[in-house]
């Protein structure tokens, strides 16, 4: 008998029209297009402004500073395909080695800088990093990774300029700038190389090297700045501001690479400080401030914003985490002549939608959306029984598809398969609506992943460490809901018989381990952990007994 199949899906598409995405050129030349031969960019206006130091880098700057590294790297071996790590907080220089690594034909595994030993180890061995590119404050963090023949780059900032070090046995950065960047023919770049390769652990199990290519990052930028009628309107007057991690793809792709393209000037500021930032946009006149849930919560809470100028922000963009519809009505009265949206993307498939407020000719939006998906895509709401595509109004699993999605996990065919299905639609693992007006409401998370403060926790990751204690016979971690960070990791563990460890016990055990929002914050102790006849944890009657029976 045949199955019953459904005569058509429920497909939603942007109100924008589809454009043409040049997606075969290699990002950097896409990047920097404006800037080339054919286009009309000024070369000679700001394209970073260093944050920490005032140091001012215009496209000229930029562009030749990213073919001198490259230059510099391939002298050091690095070839086309070879994987490079970046290990740096925010900085000119991860924006100069992220472009230089993708001139190459490399690829860059980004990392946060303040990974523990391990975690850093795992991600640079599965990724197979040829290269660490870091700062000498972090060198320490590496040493078995050198030992085993990893090159360690240190970029140090003297204040007028990129030099380093040789002690420590690291790679002199001098000798990457005294090469000539005439000296390197331009590489052969297919649109399906990979160029960046974030870890991420997807809707499910232990972080995944997320394979984004050329196609799909130029996808991706083109989504939102491209166009007569750009969904996300930067232009070369804005000054945009950059405190939201580098390594993570909501600054890589929808700041760094798309302020560039647009010829717009990228503020970084190396970490998140309220005061400071806003000393920061008033001193630059910021025009464009990209933040995540719980700077909305400071920004709201802040009695010093009434200390600053801050009108010259005319744009404000929050995603990575669920903002809370009180929070961006309070937000959007304290910034009455900034326009406040969402943006809703995700490490394998870029930006999935952002707000229609930001468009040039922009549209009217409700508070509490985070968008209505990019332009040159497609979206279904899926049944999360039935796989049967639902019509607007109905919540189900948020589905996408398109030239911006990863080509897959490294390494793990398996994932890949269970992430993207054989018609090419990308399983987010949110559950979320769409409504009468295109907009997409998220009501819920389908997959494991916790979020701190928009921060990725993988339940699996410290799972495996749990397990790992002597002590412990089983274990299983679940978001609890938190006031500031949304949510915290918190653990269930069963006890091996006769132990009298304790819930300090296990959270130092663990928490030396990972980096900080990692941390477990409570752990409950239980006979087992409830499991499907498969061995799949429930999650669901763990959240519930958290509501329930846990609150202490
Ligand atoms: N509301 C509720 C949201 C939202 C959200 C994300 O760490 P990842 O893999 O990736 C990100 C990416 C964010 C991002 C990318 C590009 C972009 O333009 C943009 O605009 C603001 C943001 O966070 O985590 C992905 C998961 O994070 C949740 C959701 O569960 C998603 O699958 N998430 N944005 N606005 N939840």
């Amino acid at each position: 008998e045949e199955e019953e199949k459904p005569s058509h899906d429920f497909i939603f598409r942007s109100k924008l029209p589809d454009i043409l995405i040049p997606n075969h050129l290699p990002l950097t030349d896409y990047v920097f297009h404006k800037f080339s031969g054919d286009g009309d960019g000024d070369s000679s206006t700001t394209c970073i402004i260093d944050g920490a130091t005032g140091r001012i880098l215009t496209y000229a700057d930029v562009q030749i500073n990213m073919q001198r590294i490259a230059a510099g790297i391939h002298r050091l071996g690095i070839r086309h395909g070879d994987v490079v790590m970046l290990l740096l907080p925010n900085s000119p220089e991860f924006a100069l080695f992220f472009l230089a690594v993708a001139y190459l034909g490399a690829v860059s595994t980004t990392a946060n800088p303040f990974y523990t030993q391990p975690e850093i180890a795992k991600q640079a061995k599965a990724s197979a990093a040829k290269m660490i590119i870091t700062k000498k404050c972090l060198i320490d963090k590496l040493t078995t990774l050198k030992n085993d023949g990893v090159l360690i780059v240190c970029v140090e900032d003297d204040g007028d300029g990129v030099v380093s070090s040789t002690d420590d046995g690291c790679v002199s950065f001098t000798e990457l700038t005294q090469a000539d960047e005439t000296e390197l023919p331009k590489p052969e770049i297919s649109p399906d190389d990979t160029v960046a390769m974030p870890y991420s652990s997807g809707t499910t199990g232990l972080p995944k090297g997320v394979m984004i290519t050329h196609k799909g990052l130029v996808t991706s930028i083109a989504q939102k700045v491209d166009g007569e009628n750009p969904n996300l309107h930067f232009t070369a007057n804005d000054v945009i501001l950059c405190f939201l991690p580098m390594f993570h793809i909501y600054a890589l792709d929808a700041l760094m690479l798309s302020a560039m393209r647009t010829g717009a000037a990228l503020l970084i500021v190396p970490r998140f400080e309220l005061n400071l930032v806003m000393e920061l946009i008033q001193r630059y006149k910021v025009t464009v401030v990209p933040v995540a849930p719980p700077v909305v919560l400071a920004l709201v809470k802040s009695p010093d914003t009434e200390r600053y100028d801050l009108s010259s922000v005319r744009m404000m963009l929050s995603g990575a985490a669920t903002l809370k519809k009180e929070l961006e009505d309070a937000v959007r009265l304290k910034f009455p002549n900034a326009i406040f949206g969402q943006g809703y993307g995700m490490t394998e498939s870029g930006t999935v939608a952002k707000s229609l407020a930001f468009a040039k000719n922009p549209f009217k939006t409700k508070s509490g959306a985070c968008g209505t998906v990019i332009r040159n895509a497609e979206m279904k709401v899926v049944d999360t029984i039935t796989g049967m595509s639902l019509p607007r109004n109905k919540s189900g699993e948020i589905c996408v598809r398109g030239h911006q999605l990863m080509k897959g996990y490294l390494n793990d065919p398996e994932a890949t398969a269970r992430t993207i299905d054989k018609d090419g639609w990308l399983h987010t693992g949110d559950i979320g609506f769409v409504d009468d007006d295109d907009e997409i409401f998220i009501v819920d998370r389908l997959k494991e992943l916790i979020k701190f403060k928009g921060y990725q926790v993988a339940p699996a990751e410290l799972e495996a460490l749990l397990i790992s204690h002597p002590d412990i016979d089983d274990a299983a971690v679940v978001a609890m809901k938190d006031e500031v960070a949304d949510e915290v990791p918190v653990a269930f563990v069963v006890r091996s018989e006769g132990s009298q460890l304790t819930e300090d016990d296990v959270k130092s055990y663990v928490n030396k381990q990972v980096v900080h929002y990692k941390r477990i914050k409570m752990v409950f102790f239980i006979e087992a952990i409830p499991k499907a006849v498969s061995g799949k944890i429930l999650r669901k009657d763990l959240r519930a007994k958290l509501e329930t029976e846990c609150s202490k």
